[in-house]
């Protein structure tokens, strides 16, 4: 029976994550869904690439956290447009809160959307948001073990940002074992190390969505 209720579930945001991933194809929009654990640097590199792409890029983020509007009021301050999801405990973003803030975006009027979903490395890569991809940063001082422990979010991604690269010196982090156990479980990762608050690094992670967003568009 619990079984049942929790394929319910799923089968009830896959649903609305078809609706989501319609409206983003009609307006010709490249949706991603950034994941992490608290702390990684998220809305760190949000904040880095509106700088980077925002007047090139017609980008918007939609913003997802238990509690506060602390991560999209550091956007806004960048001049994205943003709207905040509050999930009240709830461990991860559903297709249907994202679908309540689309309705709050000029969808006409953008080519991106960055969805920054709750912190957490489990329940996000089970539950769709209507995105293209999924993408996953990983930080230096979470450690090198973590592809191995937490393999769904890896299998499931694009690509992997490596972040805080400027604290591998500090963190005992073997760069080369996390990249070569996250290709072993998912071998057409792209992998981005960088350190947002540096802004180092940058470069390959904004040419791989200016390709992205321009493809779509070519598709119009
Ligand atoms: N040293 C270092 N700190 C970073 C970097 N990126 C983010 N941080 C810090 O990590 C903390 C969490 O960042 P935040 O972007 O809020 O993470 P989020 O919870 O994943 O959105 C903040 O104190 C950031 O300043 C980085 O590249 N290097
Ligand atoms: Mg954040």
């Amino acid at each position: 029976m619990e079984v049942k209720v929790v394929s319910n579930i799923l089968k009830a945001n896959e649903l609305i994550a078809e609706a989501n991933r319609q409206v983003f194809e009609r307006a010709g929009i490249y949706a991603l869904n950034l994941m992490s654990s608290p702390g990684a640097g998220k809305t760190t590199l949000l904040e880095a690439l509106a700088e980077e792409l925002g007047s090139e890029i017609r980008m918007a983020v939609i913003e997802g956290d238990i509690a506060t509007a602390a991560d999209s009021e550091r956007i806004a301050a960048k001049g994205v447009p943003t709207v905040q999801i509050n999930t009240g405990g709830g461990c991860h973003l559903e297709a249907g809160m994202v679908a309540r803030a689309l309705d709050s975006l000029p969808l006409s009027e953008l080519d991106l959307i960055i969805i920054e979903n709750v912190g957490n490395l489990v329940c996000p890569a089970d539950f769709s948001l209507g995105e293209q991809d999924k993408a996953l940063i990983l930080s230096v001082s979470e450690g090198s073990d973590k592809p191995k422990k937490y393999p769904a979010m890896f299998r499931r991604s694009s690509f992997l940002v490596i972040n805080k690269i400027d604290l591998l010196d500090r963190c005992n982090f073997n760069l080369e074992k996390a990249v070569s156990d996250a290709r072993s479980i998912q071998p057409n990762l792209d992998i981005f190390p960088l350190s947002a608050t540096k802004r180092e690094g940058l470069a390959p992670l904004i040419d791989w969505l200016r390709q992205k967003v321009e493809s779509i568009k070519g598709r119009r």
